[in-house]
């Protein structure tokens, strides 16, 4: 039988290429492997390249010894003000009526969540979704909805759909296919690119644990260009698109949220580390899931998942190359990795 403890305090030293025996089954209670000590905080990881400017942003809370949550509002803001990325936010791609409509779920270390799907004119989504979680009795609001709330509280309608995100869509008009095409969601943006990464992509998803060990995260989105009026990715769903255990970890993910959804994608992942498996093992297996159930599609598309646990461990996988996520912490403040994948 394999040893757990060992197996962790394996992995703490190996980090993300600890060995991992698949399917591996543990009966033993695992909670006090997690309680402390943390090893790593404070720390912030997100996802893309883009995810070193949002870093940033959230570096400057934790470093002054703020809460991961106020952390993550304030680093996912970067890109969704950033006009010139066209998959969150503002600027965001919209679509196939040309309308931009945001996803955006937030978690907090007590397992508070909020979140707003379908949501049209409004800068920060993150922020509304923080409003549901704080000023409601409910998780997720959507459409007309979740905008008359924004309003409400005080949210600014802005108009979304910027000069380049229309001509971009009246183009694709032209032919009005919706195939979502690996990693070339956005081609406009790349401030800072890895090698063989040709554009830069997608959600941001982003975990952070502060000076006090306690984690959160958020994911906000305009979700798959020129999809159908309506239609809801895994980037505002509790479980598909993020979710947080202040035990274990946290989990986010980028690509085809269909698929995501379909795998309760970051669930699986935090519960997959809380049976022991280090943040990048987990990952795989959760990509390895959606492969297995749909070879074929899988083939087709991209999904990554990125994760932390509480010792501040972080790792990601995902179905195809090219998925970058950005790592934030005493050490270095703008490191880019190139995530592991299938293909
Ligand atoms: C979605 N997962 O709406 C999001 C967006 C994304 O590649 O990451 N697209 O499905």
């Amino acid at each position: 039988m394999f040893n757990r403890r060992k197996f962790i305090t394996q992995s703490a030293v190996a980090g993300a290429a600890a060995l991992l025996v698949p399917g591996e089954v543990w009966s033993a209670p695992f909670q006090e492997d997690h309680i402390q000590p943390l090893e790593n905080n404070p720390i912030v990881i997100s996802t893309w390249d883009f995810g070193i400017a949002a870093n940033a942003a959230a570096w400057e809370v934790l470093r002054n010894n703020g809460r991961a949550l106020d952390a993550v509002e304030k680093g996912v803001h970067v890109p969704e003000a950033d006009v010139k990325n066209q998959s969150v936010g503002y600027g965001g791609l919209p679509d196939r009526d040309g309308k931009v409509t945001l996803d955006a779920c937030i978690m907090d270390e007590f397992g508070n969540c909020g979140s707003v799907a379908a949501l049209q004119h409004i800068m920060h989504p993150i922020s509304v979704a923080r409003k549901v979680m704080e000023k409601t009795p409910h998780v997720m609001l959507v459409g007309d909805g979740a905008l008359q709330f924004a309003l409400e509280q005080g949210f600014k309608r802005t108009n979304l759909l910027t000069a380049e995100a229309e001509k971009a869509w009246k183009e694709w008009l032209k032919k009005a296919e919706y195939k979502p095409v690996i990693n070339i969601e956005n081609k406009n943006f790349s401030p800072r690119k890895l090698p063989g990464n040709e554009y830069n992509h997608d959600t941001i998803g982003m975990l952070a644990m502060d000076a006090k060990g306690n984690l959160s995260g958020a994911c906000t989105t305009s979700g798959m260009a020129y999809k159908m009026h309506g239609r809801v990715g895994d980037s505002p769903i509790i479980g598909a698109g993020l979710y947080v255990d202040n035990e274990i970890g946290g989990a986010t993910s980028t690509g085809v949220g269909e698929e995501v959804i379909r795998n309760v994608g970051s669930f699986l992942v935090v519960e997959l580390m809380r049976q022991g498996y280090p943040p990048e093992e987990a990952c795989k297996e959760a990509v390895m899931r959606i492969i297995k159930k749909k070879p074929e599609t899988a083939k087709e598309i991209q999904v990554g998942f990125l994760a932390l646990n509480k010792k501040g461990q972080y790792g990601a996988y995902a179905i195809q190359k090219g998925f970058s996520f950005a790592v934030c912490n005493k050490e270095s403040q703008d490191t880019l990795i190139k995530g592991k994948s299938y293909y």
